[in-house]
């Protein structure tokens, strides 16, 4: 998918005002903007998404698990959880070089950020040395970072960005008051800790929920209003449809009309007109018609690739169809953003990193454990 060239009307900030970013946005006003006709709704978040960004324009980024299966979270959605039986099996942290190798891939196919993800409840310290050299490695390419790893205290935030991380995502995943209800094993207080660490540490922050679980549309409203209160808004924001996958509690739940899923898209841009709102998990079961009203709704990043974690995502050449059907096309990694690194910068870290692991592998480095 080639980037194209494009009108940039959209980017000129002396054109119209811009919508005022807010953080207090009420329960009863989110509601409100759920409850709109779908038209409306639509039409008001497709003008706060020409206000800050190239309506044509979406993020691609291509997911890869690093660790894979047993996790000791109880997350009744996902099929990593070793609670569940998914017919997944233990493995290990997979090898700097193949993380690479992917990562590679993933650039030639067109993505511009590589997200690493790790069947953690939190990394223990000798992991996060591997995986810090991850970050290092795969940021050499040219890609943008980003690794969920369960949650992290200060410290290893603190680790994560030194080591160039660009973007840490860590979800909700739903509102506080049906959270009991998924998980039991990590707080929603455990969670926000973990995004405020992430912030601190200079990180960028990816951070959304899941629909389709059996909430109730008020519950879509407040895990909208958790998210839309952070300050800053998060830069990404991930929403996924449930992936129901066989052997979880959640295998049966009853399927969320697509058209709530959308309202939740559009209500996402309203509330954060600045964060690239992602159509994440769940577009393998979605038509094209259902994918391409969230693009309208305020959708900008999508995952590419064949898989996502362990599920199915739609294949590479699907995708490209689509784009090409809509006119949409890659949005470029920005130049110009505060953190980017010169390659030679980048290539230094990435061998302070190799160079530490090498220290670390002498002293204690087991690399037949999980
Ligand atoms: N273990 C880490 C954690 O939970 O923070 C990182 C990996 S975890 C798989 C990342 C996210 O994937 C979860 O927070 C959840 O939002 C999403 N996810 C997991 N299983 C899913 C499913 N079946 N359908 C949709 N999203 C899912
Ligand atoms: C996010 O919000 N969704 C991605 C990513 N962040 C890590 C994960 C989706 C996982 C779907 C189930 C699976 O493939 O295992
Ligand atoms: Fe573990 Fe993350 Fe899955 Fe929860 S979502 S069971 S923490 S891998």
């Amino acid at each position: 998918m080639p980037a194209q060239s494009h009108d940039n009307a959209w980017a000129d900030p002396s054109a119209t005002p811009r919508t005022a970013i807010r953080y207090d946005w009420s329960l009863e006003e989110i509601e409100a903007l759920f409850a709109l006709p779908f038209n409306d709704l639509l039409f008001r978040a497709q003008q706060v998404h020409r206000e800050y960004f190239d309506p044509n324009a979406v993020q691609i980024s291509t997911l890869l698990s690093i660790k894979t299966g047993a996790c000791p979270e109880d997350c009744k959605y996902c099929p990593q959880s070793g609670h569940y039986n998914t017919g997944l099996g233990k493995e290990k942290l997979l090898e700097v070089e193949k993380v690479v190798e992917q990562a590679k891939a993933a650039k030639d196919a067109g993505a511009s950020r590589f997200c690493m993800g790790a069947a953690w409840r939190s990394p223990r310290e000798r992991d996060l040395d591997v995986v810090l050299e991850m970050v290092g490695r795969v940021k050499a390419l040219g890609l943008e970072t980003c690794m969920t790893l369960g949650m992290v205290d200060a410290h290893q935030a603190g680790r994560l960005a030194e080591a160039g991380l660009d973007y840490y995502n860590h979800n909700l995943d739903t509102s506080p008051e049906y959270y009991g209800e998924i998980i039991t094993t990590r707080s929603y207080a455990d969670r926000l800790d973990t995004l405020s660490n992430v912030r601190d540490a200079g990180m960028k922050v990816c951070s959304g929920g899941i629909l389709g679980m059996g909430e109730a549309p008020r519950d879509r409203a407040a895990l909208l209003q958790q998210l839309a209160r952070l300050e800053p808004h998060p830069e990404s924001v991930p929403i996924n449809m449930l992936v129901k996958v066989p052997g979880t509690p959640m295998e049966n739940v009853e399927d969320l009309d697509p058209l709530e899923f959308i309202r939740a898209i559009a209500v996402a841009r309203i509330l954060m007109p600045k964060s690239h709102v992602r159509l994440s998990a769940g577009r393998e079961q979605m038509d094209e018609s259902t994918q391409a009203m969230a693009f309208l709704a305020g959708a900008n990043s999508i995952f590419y690739g064949d898989t996502l974690l362990t599920t199915g995502n739609p294949q590479v050449e699907r995708d490209r169809a689509l784009f090409d059907k809509l006119g949409l096309h890659p949005e470029p990694i920005d130049p110009d953003a505060p953190d980017a690194r010169s390659d030679d910068e980048q290539d230094e870290i990435a061998l302070a990193h190799a160079i530490q692991r090498q220290r670390d592998d002498a002293l204690f480095y087991d690399a037949a454990r999980a």
